[in-house]
């Protein structure tokens, strides 16, 4: 019987005891609503932190997000400059940052309720062994629920790309955005952001049929030119070449959504690893 009794103390022991670390933990890391202490509304919106944070703010003072102007101070993870200008916002992932810490930049409010139009835009990079997670989520200002509407996962190679996230779903709403970051298993998780832009019309090269092909069969092997294709803006990854291309250890494989080519009826997605082996180009 004192057996039996131990067991069932030593039970609840455990159930209270995690319990109040989950509690503990949903405490600090609550994702509740903070107000509009600035509201943005006159577009395009443009903030590459070059002065400082812009009006984007820390969630819950775990003091992750770190402005940074220079690499991280870690090897193998993290960008070594900014994608523009001097400064970008990263996920400072050392000890104790590590694993699996939270971590939440807040954007200021973004008045939406008269634009017919918005995109949002910005560049990540997440390069390090053991990168977590960066989510991009969206709120509507006199909502508590926040809806993820773009995440990556892992390791995507020491690059800056660019991601666009359509936001007509939140036209007529007053909207607040948030990165909202898991650091992974190790320090070489330092994951970082810049030039983040709301514009309210129609995203360069992405959205629009500058040319439009309509006598099949359509074919292009970029003999003379690069015909209708056209690389996203900013990029400068793609390029026209004969021959070998400059280094032997530049590849791009397939593994995740980038939209980094738009013909005019289809998009090609592309990723690109510093492991050599394999170019993949996949239409869908
Ligand atoms: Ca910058």
């Amino acid at each position: 019987m004192r057996i039996i009794t131990l067991l069932f103390v030593v039970l609840m022991f455990s159930f209270f005891y995690s319990f109040g670390k989950e509690s503990l933990r949903n405490n600090i890391f609550k994702p509740e609503y903070t107000g509009c202490s600035v509201t943005i509304s006159s577009f395009p919106y443009t903030e590459s932190f070059v002065s400082g944070w812009g009006n984007w703010t820390e969630h819950v003072s775990s003091n992750i997000w770190q402005r940074l102007s220079v690499a991280t101070p870690s090897t193998s993870t993290g960008p070594s400059a900014a994608y523009d200008g001097s400064y970008y916002l990263f996920t400072e992932a050392s000890s104790p940052n590590y694993p699996d810490k939270l971590a939440i930049v807040e954007s200021p409010c973004f008045d939406l309720t008269q634009e017919n139009e918005a995109n949002f835009q910005f560049h990540y990079h997440m390069y390090g062994a053991f990168t977590g997670t960066l989510s991009l989520q969206v709120s509507i200002s006199s909502d508590t629920t926040w809806t993820t509407l773009w995440e990556r996962t892992g390791e995507q190679g020491d690059l800056w790309y660019q991601a666009n996230v359509d936001l007509s779903a939140y036209i007529g709403e007053t909207i607040k955005v948030r990165f909202y970051a898991r650091t992974g298993l190790s320090y070489t998780s330092d994951m970082a952001i810049d030039t983040i832009q709301l514009v309210t019309t129609p995203i360069s090269g992405g959205t629009t049929c500058s040319t439009t092909i309509s006598t099949f069969p359509y074919n292009e092997s970029f003999e003379s030119s690069w015909g209708d294709w056209d690389e996203e803006v900013s990029m400068n990854i793609w390029q026209r070449n004969s021959g070998s291309t400059s280094s032997g250890l530049t590849v791009h494989l397939l593994l995740l959504p980038e939209l980094i080519i738009f013909s005019p009826r289809q998009v090609v997605q592309t990723h690109q690893i510093k492991q050599p082996l394999l170019s993949v180009l996949v239409l869908i």
